[in-house]
């Protein structure tokens, strides 16, 4: 694929980082956003020469900045061909009555009304010119639950059925939509959880071959190149050392 414009959200680090590597492609035109400036920055200077890179600090939680960045977009960057719905996190894996209350607004600041600003701003473009592709960043704690998951996977289960339903609206255009769920993988996710504690961070990919930020741009630059008449609804990635429990049984 080439002469795309790809909008990327928390393309910092992770699987937005990755994906703008992936999709550096000559004739693309990526528009990389974040909070943070010098990974974008890094990236830019990376990828000169690959495509056409335009860098937007941004935070999605922000209704008013996200629309400002879309609305002042260069002319050759706002045709957008494909919104890659990526910035996300969680914060600790404590049970839901110990939980810090700012964590859980965080999460869903993020991951639930900043993934719908930036849909809704991006989405008008791509009806209007029928053709687009919006790629939700979900998880697989969307469909399964696990202790201390309670907002995150929450939010996440948001991601995937508001993807569904976007299919429902956008049918009879051309835009598409797809939904990945990917399973533990190793990027900065952790580390944030955990509030920067990298010990903590690293044992929960310790004697593992957990998924890379490479494996899901991969997945991700897959269901873009499908042809236009196929879309790929909901992808579940995993490691092949990650599978699921049986139920916890609480015994007296
Ligand atoms: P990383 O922590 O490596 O990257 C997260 C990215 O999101 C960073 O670029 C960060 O940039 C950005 N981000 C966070 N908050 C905001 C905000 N308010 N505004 C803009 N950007 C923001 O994690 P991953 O790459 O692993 O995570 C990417 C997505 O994948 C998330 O939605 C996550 O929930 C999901 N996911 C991750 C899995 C994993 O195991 N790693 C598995 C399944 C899903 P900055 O801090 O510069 O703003
Ligand atoms: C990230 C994967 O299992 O930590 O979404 O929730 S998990």
């Amino acid at each position: 694929m080439s002469g795309q414009t790809i909008f990327i959200t928390g393309a910092s680090a992770g699987f937005g980082a990755a994906c703008a590597r992936i999709f550096a492609q000559p004739g693309n035109r990526l528009i990389l956003t974040a909070r943070r400036i010098d990974p974008l920055l890094a990236l830019q200077k990376e990828l000169a020469g690959t495509a056409d890179i335009h860098i937007i600090p941004l935070d999605v939680r922000d209704r008013e900045a996200v629309k400002g960045a879309v609305d002042s977009l260069p002319p050759a960057f706002r045709e957008i061909d494909v919104l890659i719905n990526n910035a996300g996190l969680a914060l600790g894996l404590e049970p839901a009555h110990q939980v810090n209350l700012d964590d859980w607004d965080t999460m869903v600041d993020t991951n639930i009304k900043g993934l719908m600003y930036c849909t809704r701003l991006i989405l008008p473009g791509m009806v209007a010119r029928n053709r687009g592709h919006v790629v939700n960043i979900s998880s697989t704690a969307s469909s399964w639950p696990y202790p201390g998951g309670n907002v995150y996977g929450g939010t996440k289960a948001f991601v995937t059925q508001f993807s569904r339903n976007l299919r429902c609206d956008l049918l009879g255009t051309k835009v598409r939509v797809t939904c990945i769920q990917p399973g533990m993988a190793e990027t900065e996710f952790s580390k944030v959880r955990f509030k920067g504690d990298d010990a903590k961070a690293a044992q929960v990919y310790e004697g593992v071959e957990a998924l890379t930020a490479a494996d899901i741009a991969e997945t991700v630059l897959w269901a873009v190149n499908r042809p236009p008449h196929v879309n790929i609804n909901t992808l579940e990635v995993m490691s092949i050392d990650q599978a699921w429990a049986p139920f916890a049984i609480h015994r007296e």
